[in-house]
């Protein structure tokens, strides 16, 4: 039997979408540096005008998961990474926010089989989302860490799953089942 893992270090170029909130860009802004910063430490070239990462900008969280749904349909992109800031205010606001932002982005990923990586902050207030983007650590760091696992991971599995794995979520799903790994979620476009 086989290990599947991903790597950290890109054996062959993979392509990434970023899709940041402007809401809080005191704190998306410094999720970002975190994020192209551990990018280009791993060899992507993480310039816009490059060939490798490409950065779309949204009004707020709330609006990130359809973009990133949008982005994994094209299967253009190994991983499309989210990065937002939702902080508690005086009112339930923040509720609805951030659990739409959550739910949307699980779902972006589970029916498009593309890694979509969850990188919206939530803090009860500035400071605390600060610390988490720059101050103590950046997460912007880890999120990037994690869309180059996940999307390395998934280049393995579709090249050594099984020949007739051709890319699809419906051929990984039937891939899987015959592996007796599970079923994934059947796509619905
Ligand atoms: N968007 C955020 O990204 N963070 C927040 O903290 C926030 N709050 O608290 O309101 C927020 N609201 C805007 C929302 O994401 C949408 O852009 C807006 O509701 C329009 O759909």
């Amino acid at each position: 039997m086989t290990v599947f893992e991903g790597t950290f270090t890109q054996l062959e170029p993979l392509r990434f979408a970023l899709v940041i909130g402007r809401f809080n860009d005191l704190v998306t802004n410094k999720l970002l540096e975190g994020c192209q910063d551990c990018l280009k430490r791993h060899g992507v070239d993480a310039d816009p005008q490059g060939t490798q990462v490409d950065y779309v900008w949204v009004p707020g969280s709330f609006e990130v998961p359809v973009v990133a749904k949008q982005l994994a349909l094209s299967h253009r992109y190994d991983a499309i990474i989210c990065l937002g800031a939702v902080i508690r205010g005086q009112t339930p606001h923040f509720d609805y926010v951030s659990s739409e932002v959550a739910k949307g982005i699980a779902a972006a990923g589970f029916q498009t089989g593309v890694p979509v990586i969850f990188g919206v902050l939530t803090a009860d207030t500035m400071q605390q989302a600060l610390e988490r983007a720059g101050i103590k650590s950046n997460h912007g760091w880890d999120y990037a860490m994690n869309a180059l696992e996940m999307g390395s991971l998934m280049r393995q599995l579709r090249s050594g799953l099984s020949e007739d794995y051709q890319g699809s979520p419906q051929s990984l799903a039937a891939s899987l089942k015959s592996a007796n790994l599970g079923n994934l979620p059947a796509q619905t476009e």
